[in-house]
């Protein structure tokens, strides 16, 4: 048997997948030739995602901590200690609840969860965002609203301008986009400070300093603009702002602005002229710009060169960011409307905002998140978390935050579910029809958060799946998208266009396309550390979602080849990183092809086993956006 369903992880992808199920067991997991998206093709991952649900470690039954140690409990022992405290403290204060939900999985149904909480009460949730808030709130400035061009558009570029993103291993949908425009003689340029997997991919590279991007992006308009071949019908009539952005544009010169991104005038000169020369160029970013205090900076300097550029609004053009995962859905049915004066921590600055709360938080419940191996300064968000009394974290394996739990509910993955999912890397919605029956005890979010609706006698909370997502997906019903439709194997959002703003109409306050019209230095912190962190994407795996017995121990650290040697490391050598918060161990890598500045250790490593980069990292928020600015850490490397 076949099923049609998509993978629901954390991932721009969203590939549309059908599981091969023989007796009741998923044998096969492959690409849905049928796709618009991504056509039958999928990751590395993908394969190894069956191990995952059949791994030997995943965690199948309830578990209760008793005197420090897991043991197994029935789902009615489990669920009566969970409400037995939500009324104890909900009784006392909804406020010193929490409830956090990661980013492990965001589909339709788990729009429910926040929706249970909110009809207890004002319960504490989170604000701000780990991954993608910097661009979407830089854009949302520009444009009015973020809207990118579908990923399909790209191929009728001229040239491609992939920025601060790496395809090789995020972004499996660009990869046949980029052959197909090198096959039509076409050149994709990369930039990243970064020497990745992607740069063999590409016809272009080039390495700017971490986070000076926005100079590299104002000196390119410089040149286009001291060429008089600017786009300046939409500049002049499209445009609010063009006479204070050319300020900010000509106020340093391209040498200046060269030195401020450690590249040659030359270079920037070059690029400049295969803009110019090959349009419609399509720029698309990745979430290595958004990472940084003053992301927006950036962004909306890109942006901006964008409509220097002559790419908005224009096939085949565009600065294209991402999608909004939750676009097909009606927003109500997370209740927040209820409360709209509750307390919301900051999600980037978990640690500080729990040591802070007042009054504290006396219960957390987390799901589908691993906050103390993926949030920043984890030292701290740990510490936190474990002065929380009680903690109940639903998920698949005893990761870092699983471990800390008084109650552990075991989550299924998407193959035992019936759901919807959206992405955020395109616009298609894909079904997730049940290949597989729960394995153990597993519960989906949704039987378990209806399980608690009954317990708290919410009778118009308790429905169906089908009729949740019946209403959840009411605006796309609406529009003529059946749920039929997309359990069939899925629909494009029927509103997003595949070229948005081809009418040059904008959703700002005048209808026009908002100009950067101030510039910030970027923030240094920690300028006496010598290396900038780059805690980037691993091909291997998702975020954190390894399991015990497939988790990488070896952690590395790279480091420019000459730098390495005349620091006195030999290749493999173990070292001390230390930074401001935290130190670890990492053996050297050492790369000829690295920029000198920085240094490159993969994210997603768990704690407990030694590999959590973030125990490095900096608790920052960036200036717009909500988001968090992990790559504006700092570190050094010392001999052990
Ligand atoms: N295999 C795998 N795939 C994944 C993930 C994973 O963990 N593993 N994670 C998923 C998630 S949650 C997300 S959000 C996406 C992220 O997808 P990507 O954005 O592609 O990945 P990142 O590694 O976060 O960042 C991309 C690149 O940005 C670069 N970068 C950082 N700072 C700067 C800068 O200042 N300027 C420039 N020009 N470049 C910079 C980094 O060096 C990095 O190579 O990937 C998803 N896909
Ligand atoms: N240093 C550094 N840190 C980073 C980043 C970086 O660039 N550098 N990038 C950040 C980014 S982009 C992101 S998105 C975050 C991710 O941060 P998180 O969302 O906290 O991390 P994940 O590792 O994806 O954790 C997801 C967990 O949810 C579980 N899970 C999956 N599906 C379900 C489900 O349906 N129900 C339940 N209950 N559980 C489920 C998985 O098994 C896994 O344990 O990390 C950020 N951390
Ligand atoms: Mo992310």
């Amino acid at each position: 048997m076949l099923v049609k369903t998509a993978c629901t992880r954390d991932c721009p992808n969203t590939c549309s997948l059908l599981a091969k199920v023989k007796n009741g067991r998923v044998v096969a997991l492959t690409g849905d030739p049928e796709a618009p998206t991504n056509q039958g093709r999928v990751c590395v991952k993908c394969p190894k995602f069956v191990h995952r649900v059949y791994d030997q470690d995943r965690v199948l039954y309830p578990l209760i901590k008793e005197k420090g140690q897991f043991v197994r409990a029935s789902w009615e022992t489990a669920l009566d200690l969970v409400t037995d405290n939500l009324r104890r403290v909900l009784a006392k204060d909804p406020a010193r609840i929490l409830y956090y939900q990661g980013f492990g999985s965001r589909t339709a149904l788990k729009l429910l969860n926040r929706r249970f909480f909110n009809l207890l009460g004002p319960v504490t949730i989170t604000k701000g965002t780990v991954c993608g808030g910097a661009g979407q709130g830089a854009q949302d400035l520009d444009y009015g609203a973020r809207v990118s061009h579908d990923v399909r558009d790209h191929d009728h570029s001229g040239l491609m301008v992939i920025w601060g993103r790496n395809p090789a291993v995020t972004s499996r949908l660009l990869l046949p986009i980029m052959t197909s425009l090198k096959a039509k003689g076409r050149d994709v340029a990369l930039i990243d400070p970064v020497y990745t997997a992607s740069v063999p991919l590409v016809t272009w590279n080039l390495a700017p300093k971490p986070g000076s991007d926005s100079s590299l992006a104002l000196a390119l308009a410089r040149v286009i603009l001291e060429s008089g071949q600017e786009d300046r019908d939409f500049l002049e009539n499209h445009c609010e702002g063009y006479a204070a952005y050319r300020e900010v544009v000509f106020s340093r010169d391209l040498e200046t602005r060269a030195q401020e991104c450690d590249l040659r005038p030359l270079d920037i000169v070059a690029l400049a002229q295969k803009i110019l020369d090959n349009k419609p160029v399509s720029f698309v970013l990745g979430w290595g710009l958004h990472r940084w205090r003053n992301s927006h900076i950036t962004i909306r300097a890109i942006d901006a060169l964008g409509a220097v550029a002559g790419s908005i609004g224009v096939k085949g053009g565009g600065v294209s960011q991402g999608f909004e995962e939750y676009q097909p859905y009606d927003w109500s049915v997370w209740g927040d409307a209820r409360w709209p004066e509750r307390r919301r921590l900051y999600m980037p600055l978990l640690g500080e905002e729990l040591d802070k709360a007042d009054p504290p938080i006396e219960m957390a419940m987390i799901t589908a998140g691993n906050p103390v191996a993926m949030l920043p300064d984890s030292n701290r968000v740990k510490a936190a978390l474990e002065r929380v009394p009680f903690k109940v974290v639903a998920g698949h394996f005893l990761d870092d935050t699983a471990e800390l739990a008084d109650v552990f509910l075991p989550a299924t993955t998407f193959l035992e579910e019936d759901d919807v999912v959206a992405s955020y890397g395109h616009s298609y919605i894909c079904p997730i029809n049940q290949a597989i029956k729960p394995l153990g005890e597993c519960r989906s979010d949704f039987d378990l958060f209806m399980a608690l609706g009954l317990r708290f006698g919410l009778t118009d909370y308790v429905k169906s799946k089908e009729e949740w997502l019946r209403a959840i997906l009411a605006p796309t019903i609406k529009m003529g998208v059946s749920l039929e439709t997309i359990r069939a194997g899925g629909a494009y959002q029927p509103d997003i266009p595949k070229v948005p703003f081809l009418d040059k109409k904008f959703p700002t306050k005048s209808g026009k396309f908002n100009l950067l019209t101030e510039y910030e230095e970027p923030a240094v912190f920690d300028s006496e550390y010598r290396f900038a962190l780059m805690s980037v994407t691993p091909k291997g795996w998702l975020c954190s979602e390894q399991t015990p017995t497939d988790h990488v121990d070896r952690l590395t650290v790279s480091v420019n080849a000459d730098v390495g040697l005349s620091l006195g490391f030999s290749q493999d050598e173990l070292v001390f990183v230390k930074s401001p918060f935290g130190q670890l161990k990492a053996y050297v890598n050492l790369n000829p092809k690295l920029r000198p500045d920085l240094v490159v250790i993969p994210r997603g490593g768990w704690d407990k086993r030694g590999c959590n980069v973030n125990v490095l990292t900096r608790a920052l928020l960036t200036k717009v956006g909500e988001g968090t600015a992990y790559y504006q850490s700092r570190v050094n490397l010392e001999k052990i």
